[in-house]
């Protein structure tokens, strides 16, 4: 494991505070991100226990977003057609964003999340609220095993490989495929988003090093493709070595090709990224520097888990920013982590109110955008950091 960048000691990123809580110190952690030159994989070098971050009151909910919901309903319309599952297996459902998509008898959720296994619960979606594990594979497959695992933003946030995939391997039937949608690591580096890493990311995932691990398991990617989601992802589509009824589709080694031109598996190249990284943060204190001088009001938008590296890594505090904006009724009336900033509930922007918005959504950026039209109409400008810090 070689460490190549450096973020701080930092708050648990999706721990907002109560405001009677305001005073209480918070708990940090030192986050320093690593390269493994033997298996290519990008990882944290410390990482927080799962129960203090996936508990009872996870504030993260994916049906927050339009552009989530769309993405899950065209990928199950797809899975549908081209697959035809008979039993799906959801690992990490949430609030049911993509379950949702299916008959209630055709699929199961699993959502350590209390407040979120609930949700689809009561929509009668079977969810065990439980952490992925081999017994609970054991369990859920016991009478029928999976034609189609389905995994989205989840197993990145999962410590133990051998756990996860050994689990997989139980669950899915012989001919049975694997779909799995992280973050790329190679869009990540390209822009500088280094907010990509914070307490529940213990992985960035690069298909070389995807690859490998897989191997292990006796499973191999057969076809990826990737999507704008969380500012540029893959959808790995992965199935059993001994499973012939698929070719390996040319994309997978488009991939790959890109990502050894771009270096993923040189050290080198992540010492690039510290040194853009630390440019960046330089370049976005200016900016927040100079709007103050001319008394620009400026706010935030999205209290993001992201947002939470960026700022208690840049120090970008109340000085700064007023408050942000956030449609998640759980993020509302708290306090951003480490930053303390107040999110409010939220309300079209205002011309009249606010000069300047932070995004801390970036990724959503076109649906805010399009959200927010008379505000960019009025003259409202937006800061971004993404893919380098700039007024747009
Ligand atoms: P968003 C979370 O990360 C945590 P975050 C987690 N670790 C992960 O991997 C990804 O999700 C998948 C709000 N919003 O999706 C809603 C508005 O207010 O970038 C959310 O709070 N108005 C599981 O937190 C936040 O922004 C809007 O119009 O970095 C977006 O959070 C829109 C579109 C969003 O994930």
């Amino acid at each position: 494991m070689k460490k190549f960048l450096n973020l701080g000691f930092q708050p648990l990123a999706n721990s907002y505070i109560k405001k009677k809580n305001i005073k209480v110190k918070e708990k940090k952690f030192k986050l320093v991100v690593c390269f493994n030159p033997k298996n290519y994989l990008v990882s944290i070098l410390n990482t927080v226990p799962k129960e203090k971050m996936f508990n009872k009151n996870y504030p993260y909910k994916s049906s927050e977003s339009n552009t989530m919901k769309k993405s899950f309903g065209d990928l199950a319309t797809k899975i549908k057609k081209k697959y035809k599952p008979k039993f799906i297996v959801e690992i990490g459902s949430n609030d049911g964003a993509f379950i949702k998509n299916f008959n209630k008898k055709d699929v199961v959720g699993v959502e350590p999340c209390k407040n979120l296994a609930d949700i689809t619960r009561k929509k009668n979606y079977k969810t065990y609220c439980e952490y992925w594990n081999i017994a609970l594979a054991k369990k859920i497959t016991k009478k029928r095993k999976a034609d189609l695992v389905y995994s989205a933003n989840t197993l990145s946030h999962i410590k133990n490989f051998n756990e996860i995939f050994k689990a997989i391997q139980i669950s899915l039937s012989d001919r049975g495929i694997l779909i799995l949608e992280d973050p790329s690591l190679l869009e990540c580096l390209k822009n500088t988003a280094y907010d990509q890493f914070y307490c529940e990311h213990i992985y960035v995932f690069s298909t070389i090093a995807l690859k490998k691990i897989l191997k292990k398991f006796g499973l191999e990617i057969f076809d990826i493709e990737s999507t704008k989601t969380h500012g540029g992802s893959n959808r790995y589509l992965i199935k059993r070595i001994s499973n012939k009824s698929y070719n390996t589709h040319s994309n997978v080694k488009k991939q790959i090709t890109k990502e050894l031109n771009y270096g993923l598996h040189k050290f080198s190249t992540y010492n690039k990224f510290a040194t853009k990284v630390e440019e960046s943060k330089k370049k976005l204190i200016v900016i927040f520097k100079n709007l103050k001088k001319i008394n620009a009001k400026i706010i935030g938008y999205g209290a993001t888990a992201k947002s939470c590296t960026v700022l208690n890594y840049c120090g970008i505090g109340k000085n700064y920013i007023e408050y942000f904006y956030d449609t998640t009724s759980y993020k509302i009336n708290k306090y951003l982590p480490g930053s303390k900033i107040l999110i409010k509930k939220y309300k079209k922007l205002d011309r009249n109110k606010t000069d300047v918005v932070y995004l801390g959504a970036w990724n959503f950026k076109d649906e805010i955008f399009k959200k927010e039209k008379s505000f960019i109409k009025k003259g409202g400008r937006f800061i971004t950091h993404v893919p380098y810090p700039k007024i747009i």
